[in-house]
């Protein structure tokens, strides 16, 4: 038993995608039982208490395989919801959800991970933009984002400039840098600044609308600000 406890401890310095005690990602679940398939299962970012569902994609053939933080697919969550929704999640791991700033705190001080948004339009096109580098500050500062590394997929040119070193912003805590409030303007909640050039957890409103300004789930460069996705998500997955 000693002997087990022993390399359980040593693995994670194995690799920087080694299994811990108690899975702390997708690419933990991963390295324990490589012939998992994609699907929802059990993660504590935080610890033993703070199991989370997630939803964990393209687990073969990738060492490293990426998770799902943030997921948009028919409109059937609300996503216009108060900094303690966004702090702790909500919405379920198998439909439309967000996992929670507290645990995409914790994950990204524990591994460095690279950041994929994907995104389909409603003729079924699909883009993505993704970044090398993503990480997040703690509550006291703000949730700040750190993005770097953009690379195109499709998807026009990077939100980076208007997101990168923003503090998240709900409409019950105004961190942009607009002298209004961006989450109540624009019905979203993100890393906004005066305010925004994607809006992922804006509202579903099935394609191009523009009766209301730059309220859908939209990523400008792509679609513009008033064209609201089909699909949406972000995604991280553990780097070197
Ligand atoms: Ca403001």
């Amino acid at each position: 038993q000693l002997l087990a406890v022993v390399v359980l401890l040593l693995a994670p310095l194995a690799s920087h995608c080694a299994p811990l005690v108690l899975p702390l990602d997708c690419s933990d679940i991963y390295n324990h039982d490589q012939s998992r398939p994609s699907g929802v299962y059990t993660i504590y970012p935080i610890g033993a208490t703070s199991l989370l569902a997630v939803l964990c994609v393209e687990l073969t053939p990738a060492p490293c395989p990426p998770q799902v933080f943030q997921r948009r697919m028919d409109g059937s969550v609300n996503f216009y919801r108060p900094w303690d929704h966004y702090k702790f999640g909500f919405g379920t791991a198998a439909g439309e959800y967000w996992l929670g700033l507290e645990s995409l705190f914790h994950l990204t001080q524990r591994k460095r991970y690279e950041l994929r948004v994907d995104m389909e339009d409603f003729s079924g096109t699909r883009a993505f933009a993704r970044y090398s580098s993503f990480s997040i500050d703690s509550e006291s500062e703000g949730y700040r984002l750190h993005v770097s590394g953009f690379s195109n997929g499709g998807a026009g040119k990077s939100a980076a400039a208007h997101i990168s070193g923003q503090k998240f912003s709900t409409f019950d805590r105004d961190q942009d840098t607009w002298d209004n409030n961006c989450a109540r303007s624009f019905l979203g909640a993100f890393w906004y600044s005066n305010c925004h050039s994607a809006n992922p957890n804006g509202v579903y409103r099935w394609g191009a609308d523009g009766a209301l300004y730059a309220v859908g789930v939209s990523w400008a460069p792509w679609k513009g600000h008033d064209y609201s996705m089909k699909t949406f998500s972000m995604k991280i997955r553990p780097v070197q």
